[in-house]
């Protein structure tokens, strides 16, 4: 294959920047741009990177030898000071030398075409870079290392000892029933209830990467984006104490224990003949479609605007919480809220972040799951359930050993799509275009 480098790390102005070369025949370049011309794999070299005379940066080189690389072949590393003119630099040096730029994800497609890893676990490179909580890294990192993929392997040996098990009474079955293997239903059996269990440990990316998405309305000054910046713990929306200072949408990450929400701070409800704000006010109303918690920020003696959000959320079927803020200024009036703070001092915000974290307690929860997993891979393993389950009621209802053996062919057929023993150049091109540039 070609030689092909990338920036691995971001074009951006930075402490270092990190350019990653691979292709049999790559290290014939570097005693030409490198001022040494003896290396050891996998040591940190220091030294000067030269275009022809010339000395580009003082860089540090790390070697390998294919097969012991990441994809499989001989490649390089080049960590050098990470200024823009010194990457514009370094591109240029390789471009002259006749290297490619790599593609998208070429690194792990690589290394996948090279048998360094099987496909789920190239997949898993890329969910892993696009964590963004640590449950999300540690599920990504069992699909990466080799967990997912001992237990498919293990799967397809299961398979493969059944229908052994089905070939050998399709050979046998001249000589009549006397000789049936009568576990063979029950190890069918088993094997189902296996994988179901199996495929329950399993989370979609889709579903794990599901925001909780919370938003703050309410009438005009009550305090919504002072609420909204506690809760964040940064000045992140501008507040004043003048109405409809907030006109377009804020949102921002909060964690809270282990998982994230997406909290939006809204434009305030009102009468009002500005053009801008009304439109400010459309979206408030907008996004409480595209919430799954909304909190209604009201101050004492203003609430008009409660019921309205009340009957908009039973509506939309929305969780609904009602706020009563600026208790340091007005005494709670208990029985018409459901939780009372003041966005000033603090005071009942452990009780609010309580609420908002249980109005979630019944989403998916990654902790329950094992396995990160794809659409791609869910589909196949509910092919595999299916052709298994197939099996196993062809086998019960006495149907042909050729039907239940073809079953069986199919399940380990889909368990070898998942990893990659089967594929095409189409999914190749679909997994690995998501991929960023160098990896
Ligand atoms: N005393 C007191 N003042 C508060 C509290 N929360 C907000 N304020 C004040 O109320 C005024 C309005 O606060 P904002 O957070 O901007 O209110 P808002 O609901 O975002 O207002 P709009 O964006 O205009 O709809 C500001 O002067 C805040 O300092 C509180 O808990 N106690
Ligand atoms: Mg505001």
């Amino acid at each position: 294959m070609s030689v092909v480098f990338a920036l691995a790390t971001p074009p951006a102005k930075s402490a270092i920047c990190v350019f990653r070369v691979t292709g049999d025949g790559c290290h014939k370049v570097l005693k030409k741009i490198f001022s040494r011309d003896l290396f050891d794999p996998n040591r940190f070299y220091v030294g000067s990177l030269k275009n022809k005379k010339k000395t580009i940066d003082r860089v540090g080189l790390v070697v390998f030898k294919g097969p012991k690389s990441y994809t499989g072949e001989d490649s390089f590393e080049i960590h050098a000071h990470g200024g823009l003119a010194v990457m514009s630099e370094i591109v240029n040096l390789f471009n002259s030398l006749g290297f490619e730029e790599a593609a998208a994800g070429e690194f792990t497609k690589r290394a996948f075409l090279n048998n360094k890893i099987t496909l789920n676990e190239a997949e898993a490179v890329s969910d892993l870079i696009e964590s963004t909580d640590s449950r999300g890294v540690v599920l990504s990192n069992n699909a990466l290392f080799g967990e997912l993929s001992k237990k498919i392997s293990f799967f397809a040996k299961c398979v493969d000892d059944i229908r052994v098990r089905v070939e050998g009474e399709i050979d046998f079955s001249d000589e009549g029933n006397d000789y049936f293997d009568g576990g063979l239903v029950k190890s069918l059996h088993l094997l189902v209830v296996d994988f179901e269990l199996f495929v329950g440990s399993c989370i979609n990316n889709k579903v794990s990467k599901e925001k909780n998405n919370v938003v703050l309305v309410g009438p005009v000054n009550s305090g919504k984006s002072s609420t909204f910046n506690r809760l964040l713990g940064f000045e992140r929306s501008i507040v004043s104490s003048s109405p409809g200072t907030t006109r377009d949408m804020i949102s921002s990450e909060l964690f809270y224990e282990s998982s994230s929400f997406n909290v939006v701070d809204t434009a305030g409800i009102r009468e009002t003949f500005d053009s801008v704000e009304k439109r400010g006010i459309g979206f408030s109303i907008s996004e409480i479609d595209r919430s799954d918690l909304v909190l209604g920020v009201f101050e004492k003696g203003d609430v008009g605007p409660l019921g309205y959000f009340k009957d908009l959320c039973s509506k939309n079927k929305k969780n609904f919480i009602s706020i009563q803020n600026k208790i340091d200024l007005e005494s709670a009036d208990k029985d018409s809220f459901d939780c009372y703070i003041s966005a000033k001092t603090g005071e009942g915000f452990d009780v609010l972040i309580k609420l908002i974290g249980d109005s979630f307690k019944d989403k998916v929860k990654k902790e329950d799951y094992k396995f990160l997993i794809r659409g791609r891979h869910e589909k196949l393993f509910k092919l595999v359930v299916d052709d298994l389950k197939s099996a196993k009621d062809g086998l019960k209802a006495g149907e042909s050993l050729e039907l239940v053996a073809e079953d069986l062919k199919n399940a380990r057929s889909h368990l070898d799509e998942v990893v990659g023993v089967k594929f095409s150049d189409s999914l190749l091109g679909d997994i690995f275009e998501s991929f960023c540039i160098g990896k």
